[in-house]
């Protein structure tokens, strides 16, 4: 097993390990600050857990079509009032039946298929123990372009944030291999170089996710990231996500960290904190993530090494511009780009 510190100060090397500060820009690739952002977490109270839990197959549901798959992700999903004020006041929200199980199970199979030219990982997309991340695949795959821009999932980014048009920023595949430890707290306004307060992210979960594999799990209500807004975040080591944990257990603060069924789909604000337990089963944790932001946003004038790869999702576009490049088309409303 790697040294865990040791491989974050290698990870950090290419981002000038010698500067205390977060203020220079990422100097590799997405996976790689995967790879270092994972050695953030806290891992003491996950230790020592042994065997890790063998699931049952998963259900042989049969996938959907291309055309099923096209259909299903253009019709809008029956999203309530109570469903917005909910997200507004909690910061996240967790909505059944987003997807029918065969889309699931399509989601899957591309992601799986994905991850194995990728990676080296076997049929079940496992390897060694990681956290697994692949991006803009919707420029890659044909199939995971329509979960991508999917008017549906859009439209639903837009309601809850009460705005009338989003763009991508990007999609991110998160495969969570049996054995990786926890996500770190965090909020991804932390991550998303985006001068505003109108993101969302759709986490979509490829299979059902008990809780012995680590759901996403949030904290509310959304203002609560006002009471840890002046921990100092440290990119050495995991004081940052303990002082986290520590100041939401000292307040009693409510963490939903309920399993996902199978179709459920969860919904962040770019301000809601949020972690993840480690995956104690035997099946790897595959995720796509979508983020959306209001149309008409700008890059913040700083973006720092926190925000990644960022340029890869906004190329051609400096600090303090408008985020509307090629690669963040309009996906709600639907068409007005031709990109469905
Ligand atoms: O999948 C995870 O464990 C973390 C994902 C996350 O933080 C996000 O999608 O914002
Ligand atoms: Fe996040």
């Amino acid at each position: 097993m790697i040294d865990k510190q040791q491989q974050s100060n290698n990870l950090l090397v290419g981002a000038n390990a010698s500067e205390s500060g977060i203020n220079q820009s990422w100097q590799q690739d997405n996976q790689a600050w995967w790879d270092w952002y994972v050695t953030l977490a806290d891992n003491t109270d996950q230790q020592g857990h042994g065997e890790l839990l063998q699931l049952p197959p998963i259900p042989n549901i049969g996938m959907s079509s291309d055309r099923d798959i096209k259909d299903e992700l253009t019709k809008p999903y029956d999203l309530k009032e109570d469903h917005c004020l909910a997200f507004r006041r909690d910061g996240s929200i967790k909505l059944p039946k987003v997807l029918s199980l065969g889309a699931v199970a399509r989601l899957r199979h591309e992601l799986v298929q994905l991850l194995k030219k990728r990676f080296n990982v076997s049929n079940d997309g496992r390897n060694d123990n990681r956290f697994l991340s692949l991006e803009m695949m919707w420029l890659e795959n044909p199939i995971i372009r329509n979960y991508v821009l999917s008017p549906r999932i859009a439209k639903i980014s837009a309601d809850l944030l009460g705005v009338k048009s989003v763009r991508l920023y990007h999609d991110n595949v998160l495969a969570k291999e049996p054995g990786c430890g926890r996500t770190p707290w965090h909020c991804d306004d932390h991550h998303f170089p985006l001068a505003t307060d109108a993101v969302v992210t759709a986490w979509i979960p490829a299979q059902s996710i008990p809780t012995a594999m680590g759901p996403l799990a949030f904290a509310k209500p959304l203002s609560i990231f006002e009471l840890v807004k002046d921990i100092e975040f440290n990119k050495f080591d995991t004081s940052y996500d303990k002082q986290v944990t520590e100041a939401f257990k000292s307040n009693n603060v409510l963490v939903d960290d309920g399993p996902f069924a199978i179709g459920e789909v969860s919904f962040h604000h770019n301000r809601s904190f949020h972690t993840a337990a480690s995956n104690k089963t035997t099946r790897t944790r595959i995720v796509l993530a979508n983020t959306f932001f209001a149309d008409g946003a700008r890059v913040i004038d700083e973006p720092t090494m926190v925000s990644g790869d960022w340029q890869k999702f906004i190329p051609g576009v400096g600090p303090g511009e408008i985020a509307a490049s090629e690669l963040n088309p309009v996906c709600w409303p639907a068409n007005i780009e031709g990109n469905v």
